[in-house]
């Protein structure tokens, strides 16, 4: 079900200046960068690997404002890593296979991710305090 870890999500307060420790760092490249208010934050993909399933990243995420999720973890838990992402074939399937195992979904239906991706979030509480997002990604060009 789960065809590979798509991406992390890393808290920060500063996105430039992590893009530029991670790029100093890691030697990884900013493959995307966006603004989504639906979800409070400003972020960047960073590049890592390339699978059968797709690529691999790392998520930069600054939230958008205190009152956000990322806000909200910064306040509370300072910089660190937020959520882990897994690539799933079918988001809606895993969904109703997920919620109907008794996790509580975070979202009823997909929401609109970066790089033109499908997501949802699982509870942190029902899945052993990690933050979890099933992410689809769109058919890759043949
Ligand atoms: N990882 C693990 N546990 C977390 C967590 C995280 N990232 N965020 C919150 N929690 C825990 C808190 O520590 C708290 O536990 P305690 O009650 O034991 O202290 C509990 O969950 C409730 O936390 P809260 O601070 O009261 O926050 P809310 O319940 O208002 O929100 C959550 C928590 C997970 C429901 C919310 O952050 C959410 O809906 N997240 C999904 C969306 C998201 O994170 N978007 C940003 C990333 C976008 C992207 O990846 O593209
Ligand atoms: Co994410």
């Amino acid at each position: 079900m789960l065809l590979r870890i798509d991406h992390v999500g890393i808290a920060c307060e500063n996105l430039d200046e992590k893009i530029a420790y991670y790029e100093a760092t890691f030697g990884v490249t900013v493959v995307s960068r966006e603004v989504n208010e639906e979800q409070g934050v400003k972020e960047a993909m960073l590049h890592v690997a390339d699978g059968e399933g797709g690529g691999s990243y790392i998520q930069l995420l600054e939230p958008l404002g205190p009152d956000t999720p990322v806000g909200k973890f910064l306040a509370k838990r300072g910089e660190g890593l937020h959520h882990i992402a897994y690539g799933v074939p079918d988001i809606e399937a895993a969904m109703e296979r997920i919620g109907g195992s008794g996790v509580r979904l975070l979202d009823e239906r997909p929401r609109h991710g970066a790089m033109g991706t499908s997501i949802a979030f699982l509870h942190p509480k029902d899945v052993g305090g990690v933050l979890t997002e099933l992410v689809e990604s769109p058919p890759r060009p043949s």
